[in-house]
Formats: structure tokens, sequence, C-alpha cells
């Protein structure tokens, strides 16, 4: 556990701060480099005990990094700390990932500008100063002249309300909470688990291995490919560390560090793709997604990877009945793919069982179970592994006033609008990472916090430069902005699955697809607005 450093807060000479950062993530922590480099007054808050974001609060056993893995989940901004960094597995864990993330905040001396244990509970536009108000829960008030949001795409933790949750008497956790002080331990208890996404994936085998029972309550079969982790290989290591500049400039331009398969899966006779699809499987990964290169844009590519997938599954599973539960049919990769080990196999074992909570939906929770519309299971311990208001939750929770008092919810209401996902009219100096709108989960999250920490840093100077305090994105720009993003998640298949990229696993949340999904466009455009003065914005 890290202690919180009280000392040398850094404010300029009027305590009122240049830029106020929320959330010491992956994102925030960039952020947070590039404007002290540019020798602005800065502070982070965050409300966990320690940096790392989405990595500190993510303990549950089996966490680990999907896709790309090492050694590209990382920071590209610096050559040195490519060099210095060992990365020991494909699919470094959650204490890997902690430990880089809290080698870089030592490595860029972060720590002395970063609050931690402190949640911003207000946040409100003042009209007449110009400035941002802040409150913490600590009680302080904050002035800043502009406000970052860092705050995450999946740190909102959604947990369903479900009738009588609160009357449980065992032990509840959301992976998204995992406790940081103590092992939850499964030996001999009867364990039910809600939720197969990515987290109740990694989780399940792990705890199949010493619950007396687990059950399994699952709405929507997945698709999990295998992670195969491993550890990562003497010739990978030395090919990044060799080529990084090289390697970093074909990730922005296309959204990937190495080459991307140009094969289509249509072309390619019923032999030679499922000898390809056999090779992917072995080598696990997202590779079986990435073998071709119409799997995500053509429904018929689509069926032909989907349906390798559910063979596999079938084979995997020794119980048809359960074989069956498991296969999901709607487009392969539009519900985020999930990397597993184990996951399917766990279902052959006697302590582990499925209940489907789409035919037999959970009615309440008791003081000693779940009951669905057709059982009951009494359980020691409950798992929610129901996911996040994903993307918006982050920010729409905090709820910031723009213009007027006018909030933030108000104005999403009906679907978020922006420009360029970057700001929203109305709310002045404010700047969004990795929000909606923006490619964020489907492009590297490092690199893109800084292609847009860099953005960032570039309008706030621009301002300065031409002596302004105030920069908004014009209200115009927003709708044209809206169908750009929308009409390039029409064209994929991404958008064709109920997923918490449309917000659909939140109730009453605005169906819209959330990502903008063409990376690479998505930076070459922001780097035009940066080149053209900022078009779209109104300085003043
Ligand atoms: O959450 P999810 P997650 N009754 O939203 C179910 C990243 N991540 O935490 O599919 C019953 O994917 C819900 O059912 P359905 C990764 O990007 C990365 O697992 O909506 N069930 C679903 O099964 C991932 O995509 C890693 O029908 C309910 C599950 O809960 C993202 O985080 C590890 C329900 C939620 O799945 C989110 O993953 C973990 C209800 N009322 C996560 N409400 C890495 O390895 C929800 N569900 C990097």
């Amino acid at each position: 556990r890290l202690k919180r450093k009280k000392d040398n807060v850094n404010t300029s000479s009027n305590g009122i701060l240049d830029v106020a950062i929320i959330g010491a993530g992956l994102t925030g922590m960039y952020a947070l480099h590039k404007l002290r480099e540019e020798g602005h007054a800065v502070r982070v808050f965050d409300r966990a005990d320690g940096v790392g974001g989405t990595w500190w609060w993510n303990r549950y056993p089996g966490a680990r990094v999907d896709s790309p893995g090492a050694p590209f989940y990382c920071y590209t901004f610096s050559e040195d700390l490519v060099a210095e960094w060992e990365w020991l597995e494909t699919q470094p864990d959650q204490p890997a990932i902690l430990s880089y993330l809290n080698h870089v905040a030592d490595r860029f001396d972060l720590r002395r500008d970063i609050q931690l244990a402190t949640s911003i509970t207000d946040a409100a536009y003042e009209e007449d100063s110009g400035l941002w108000v802040l409150a913490t829960s600590k009680g302080e008030e904050v002035r800043a002249r502009y406000l970052i949001s860092a705050v995450g795409t999946l740190s909102d933790a959604y947990k369903p309300a479900f009738d009588g949750l609160a009357s449980f008497r065992g032990e509840v956790y959301h992976t998204g909470h995992w406790p940081q002080d103590h092992d939850v331990d499964f030996t001999g208890k009867r364990v039910g688990i809600i939720g197969t996404g990515s987290s109740g994936v990694q989780l399940i085998p792990i705890i199949a291995e010493s619950a007396a029972a687990l059950t399994v309550f699952q709405r929507t079969p997945q698709y999990v490919l295998p992670a195969r982790n491993r550890p990562l290989a003497e010739e990978l290591k030395t090919l990044a560390k060799e080529n990084w500049p090289e390697l970093r400039e074909r990730a922005v331009a296309t959204g990937r560090p190495l080459p991307k398969a140009q094969e289509l899966a249509v072309e390619a006779s019923q032999e030679e793709r499922n000898a390809v699809y056999e090779q992917a499987w072995l080598t696990g990964g997202m590779s079986l997604r990435d073998c071709y290169g119409d799997h995500m844009s053509d429904p018929e590519a689509n069926e032909l990877v989907a349906e390798f997938v559910r063979k596999k599954i079938r084979e995997a599973i020794t119980d048809p009945d359960v074989a069956e539960q498991l296969l999901p049919y709607y487009i392969f990769g539009a519900k985020r793919l999930i990397l597993g080990t184990g996951y399917y196999e766990a279902f052959n074992r006697d302590n582990v069982s499925i209940v489907d909570v789409k035919k037999a939906p959970i009615v309440c929770i008791t003081d000693s179970g779940v009951e669905t519309s057709d059982g009951f299971y009494e359980l020691d311990v409950l798992i929610l592994a129901t996911g996040y208001d994903a993307i918006t939750g982050g920010l729409t929770s905090l709820n910031p006033r723009g213009r007027d008092g006018v909030r933030l919810r108000d104005v999403w209401s009906k679907g978020v609008q922006s420009y360029l996902g970057l700001a929203v009219s109305g709310f002045p100096n404010m700047f969004i990472m990795h929000g909606p709108q923006t490619p964020a989960v489907k492009y590297p999250m490092h690199l893109g916090a800084e292609l847009q920490g860099d953005w960032i840093a570039g309008i706030i100077r621009h301002a300065k430069n031409g002596g302004f305090d105030t920069v908004e994105a014009q209200a115009a720009m927003q709708p044209a902005w809206g169908k750009e993003v929308a009409a390039i998640a029409d064209r994929s298949l991404y958008s064709k699955a109920e997923s918490w990229y449309m917000g659909s696993n939140i109730p009453g949340k605005p169906r819209q697809f959330m990502v903008h999904l063409d990376g690479p466009g998505y930076h070459r455009r922001i780097h035009e607005v940066a080149e053209s003065g900022y078009e779209g914005f109104e300085f003043s």
C-alpha cells in the first residue's frame, strides 16, 4: 500500500492550479507528466489509495491483461522506459501491471502531484472567474483553470438493483472493488457468481479449484478464446526494445505495433482456413480474431470464425447440455472478446454448475442465496462480476456543472454529445480523456492517452500563447461529430449486438455506439484540427 505524500503540492503563486486532473490511472498519470513538462501547476486526484486506476482496483484472482499483451501494453513515449522494463509473460497479471505503473510514477516523479484517497465530489465551472471549482471528499475546495477527466472507461462498477441484495448474510464482492487488504478464501464454500464477462471468466476457473460448489449465473454466453499466457519470448522482447520508434509509428498509424493480416476468411479454402484457425487457437490471445482481415466487417466471415469457436466449445465440454448453454449465437467479437484460461474446462468439474438466468431470471437475493424463477441456490459467497457503466459512467457519476449550472448528465440524457470526444460545448476548459466518441478501448490505451494528452497540452499552450483564458467547443460541431462516429460504427459489425460499447448493459442508458472505431483516423483528425488552429473551438 502506498502512502499519500502531503507535501510539495504544486500550485501557482495564487493557489490556483493550472490543471486539475481526476484519475491517477495510466491516462491521468501521462497527462500529469506531459502538462508538468509544459510548466503547468498540476494536481491529480484519485479516490484510490494508490496509483494505477483500473489496475489498482481489479485485484480479483486471475486478473490479467487481454489484448494486446506484453511487450506492448505499456507507455510508448519514452524509449528509456521501454528499455529498462522487463515484461516476463505474454499476458501480464494485475500485480505485474500495477508494479509497472508504480515504477512509472516513481521514474517520472509523479507522486508529488498526486493526491490519493481523495474523491472529487463536485465540479462546477464558475463563470465570473472562469475557473473550475472542485470539492473533495476531504472537505477541500480546489480551483483550477482547466479540468481534465481521466476517470477511466471501466471504473464505475455496476451493481444490478437485485431485490434483497442488502439482506444477503454471506460475503458479497464486486470484481471491480475486490478487497485490498485480505485474500478471499473460497475453500469449502458455496460460491455463486453473477456475470460471465472478462472478469467472471477469469475468476471462475480459479474459484472452481477450491470452492465446495460454484454456481455460475449466466445471462449471455460468450466467445472465450484461450489466453495461453506464457513466458514472453526473448525474440519479442528484443524486437520491441530494438525497434521501438518504428513499432510506435506503426501503432500510431494502424492501431497496432505489428502488421495485421490482410487475407480474407471468405476467400480462403475450407482447408486453408481451418489450418489458420487451428494455429491461431494454439497461439492464443486475440490471434483468432486477427488471423483474417474480414472477421469484423463481413457477416459471412464472422460466422465462419464464430462457428469455429462453437466447435471448440462443444469439444471442450463433456456434457452436451452444458455445452449447448455455453454456445454464443450473436456476432463474434461484437461484445468484447474474452481471453480465458481453463474457462470451458471448469464446467467439466463436479463442483461447477451453470444456471441460465436469461431463461429463468433472478427474482431476488435472500439472506442465504439467489432465487431465480425456477430455483433457489444457497450460497456462502456471492460475487458480482456484473461489469461497469462503461465509458461515460465515471464522468456522469461526478456530473460536472458547466455554464449556467447545466449538468453533464442532463446534456447527455438522450445520448452523448461532444466534439472530438475531447470537449463538450457549455463546459469550457474541460477536456475528457478516453471518453465517449474517442477510440478509447479500441486503440492501445497508453498510446491513446499519450496522443490525447499531447493534444490537450497543445490546445492549452495555444490558448496561453494567444492570451486566452477560455477554450470551448462550438455546439455546432457536435452533431456532425456524433454522426461521424456513428457512421463508422454502422459500417462494422461491432454495433450489431448488445454490449457495454452500446450502453445496453445499463438499464435506461441511451443506446449509442460510444467508441470511435477508426483509432488511427481519429488521431489523424485531431492532429489536423490542431494544425488548423483548433477549428471548432472558441477561444476567449
Ligand atoms: O463486465 P461485462 P466485466 N443479471 O460487462 C452480466 C475489461 N476487462 O467486468 O452479457 C444477470 O463484460 C452480463 O450479462 P450480459 C474488458 O474490456 C478486462 O466482465 O449483459 N447478469 C455479463 O455477463 C471487459 O469487456 C480484463 O447478458 C448480469 C456480466 O454480468 C470489461 O472490462 C478483465 C446482470 C458483465 O460483463 C468489462 O468486463 C476484466 C443481471 N442483472 C475486465 N447485469 C482484462 O483482462 C450484468 N450481468 C484486461
